[in-house]
């Protein structure tokens, strides 16, 4: 007895330092020890995280067989009927999909190379249903090691989208598929690049499918009555998974069941207005749109979204949305604390259609004349808090170096702060002269946690009587970004502005004191 307990207390000390070390890992050490630093908040970022949260905006190209089919889940097709359906009438091209959407100044992309029929645009080790089973003369095409290349060298981001279920693996269901099929797929594109940033698994659970037999059959994962999320959580093997793409992709962030980013609860695309990237899923929680306020992950929201009326895959005869709609999308999620995934599907050719790409182009000259978007720190920067005559705050940090000029340098590590135990606080800017303002954007330290929990804004033309702005709009959380339109609506913000020399952002109350790392003024 006393030699398992000797035996026992042996290997716990052994295993210490590495428990020590898995604790660590978890703390950012990446700041820098400044003089009277605020300490962190927990949950915070990890590194990979907060790099994907600068991610902000990106594109999700839906493109595979239903692209041929006309339909949005081939699952009820045998592979045998996708490999001859998916037939590219011209070289697909993600090269061209990436500089189109590049113009409309997004970060980077995510290609699906699996959808739930579990046809695989790569050649895989895991499934004959690929595109090395077609015979048409593009369709050996491999997407993933394309796109991965154009991205590269167009200096975007990119991943890629792997559905967990597969509507044609025989497998499926059962530990085998995890561990010879889906984890393998994940492992397989991981290789595509050390440098990818996010992976996306949709939360489908099974259903309907061939499941490599002759007849259509429904294969669930999550048994009526159980834990949905956490019953995905399991089957996916997601310790597993993160450990074996982190292993090859350590910046990858798994997206949905992967825990690292959340699903933002709708695919309108929009977040609520108060919004926290603390989050975990509970049975009863209808919490995606707002996160949790406290909660103890870090678990940001991702809003994704269709810019064409036909559905996430390119149908004939599709419309897509106008620039102005598409702006309005980027005000209520990345203005609301949130990234935004924006689909736009090729069509047949492998091409994104020309009124995509012109409406990707409108959309990029609408965000830099509006906010500046791919401007900042340039002579034709639009953002005239960094012009403002003057910055002052009503209460700043002792020690080191917080004071509010730090809101309008472009060095996104210096902030503003308030001592500890003061949880409130105002920062005037002073225009030099009045003048038309549209949008005020702020953004929160978030490496040192989320803490803001209510704020607003007033405007003034002579510096003593002051009006409210944008009361109708939610004044709560700001986290990583948040960007309020002055006349309080996100519709035709930009045709109806305020007229202001000066303007006062209120902090009224945050979990602990605030950081803020920027203000903007349009
Ligand atoms: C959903 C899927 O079922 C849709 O087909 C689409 O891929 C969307 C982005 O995610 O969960």
């Amino acid at each position: 007895m006393r030699k398992t307990y000797s035996a026992l207390i042996l290997t716990l000390l052994a295993m210490m330092p590495l428990a020590l070390h898995a604790q660590m890992e978890m703390i950012d050490e990446s700041v820098a020890v400044t003089a009277n630093e605020p300490a962190p908040l927990h949950p915070v970022p990890s590194p990979r995280q907060l790099a994907w949260n600068e991610t902000e905006f990106y594109a999700f190209f839906h493109y595979g067989p239903n692209t041929f089919l006309g339909t949005e889940w081939g699952n009820q097709k045998k592979a045998s009927q996708l490999i001859s359906a998916y037939n590219p009438t011209q070289k697909p091209d993600p090269e061209q999909w990436l500089t189109a959407i590049k113009a409309a100044h997004m970060n980077g992309a995510i290609a699906v190379v699996k959808h739930h029929d579990g046809f695989c645009l790569w050649p895989t080790s895991t499934t004959t249903n690929c595109i090395s089973s077609c015979t048409g003369t593009y369709a050996k095409t491999d997407i993933a090691s394309a796109f991965a290349t154009a991205a590269r060298s167009l200096g975007l981001k990119y991943g890629f989208y792997v559905s967990p279920w597969d509507a044609n693996a025989s497998t499926y269901g059962t530990q085998d598929y995890i561990d010879n099929v889906f984890v393998k797929q994940c492992e397989e594109l991981a290789q595509y690049g050390s440098d990818e940033f996010e992976i996306w698994f949709d939360g489908a659970n099974g259903g309907q499918g061939y499941y490599g037999g002759n007849s259509l059959s429904t294969k669930t994962i999550v048994n009526s009555g159980e834990d949905s999320y956490r019953g995905r959580f399991m089957y996916y093997d997601v310790p597993n998974l993160r450990y074996k793409v982190h292993s090859i992709a350590p910046n990858c962030v798994l997206w949905g069941v992967g825990a690292e980013s959340r699903w933002i609860g709708n695919e309108d695309g929009y977040a609520d207005e108060t919004n926290w990237s603390t989050w975990y899923y509970d049975q009863e929680s209808t919490s995606n749109q707002t996160g949790k306020e406290g909660y103890w992950l870090w678990n940001p929201g991702e809003s994704d979204a269709k810019a064409t009326s036909g559905g996430w895959f390119w149908h004939s005869g599709e419309t897509v949305s106008s620039a102005e709609s598409l702006f309005k999308i980027y005000l209520e999620t990345v203005g609301r604390n949130a990234n935004l995934i924006l689909n736009f599907p090729p069509n047949t050719a492998g091409q994104l259609p020309t009124q995509d790409v012109t409406v990707l182009s409108s959309l990029g000259s609408m965000l830099e004349t509006r906010l500046g978007v791919g401007l900042e720190g340039t002579s034709s920067d639009p953002d005239k808090a960094r012009k403002a005559t003057s910055v002052t705050a009503t209460t700043t940090r002792s020690g080191g170096s917080y004071e509010a000029s730090n809101l309008v340098d472009a060095d996104k590590d210096t902030y503003w702060a308030t001592d500890d135990g003061v949880t409130s606080g105002s920062i005037t800017f002073d225009l030099g002269s009045s003048q038309t303002l549209h949008y005020v954007l702020l953004q929160e330290y978030i490496k040192k946690g989320q803490r803001v929990e209510n704020f607003n804004i007033q405007y003034s033309t002579n510096g003593s009587s002051w009006t409210t702005a944008a009361s109708k709009v939610t004044q709560t959380t700001i986290g990583y970004k948040r960007i309020i339109p002055l006349c309080g609506s996100t519709t035709s913000s930009y045709s109806s502005g305020i007229t202001a020399r000066y303007i006062k952002v209120n902090i009224t109350s945050s979990r602990a004191c605030p950081l803020l790392s920027r203000i903007s003024i349009y």
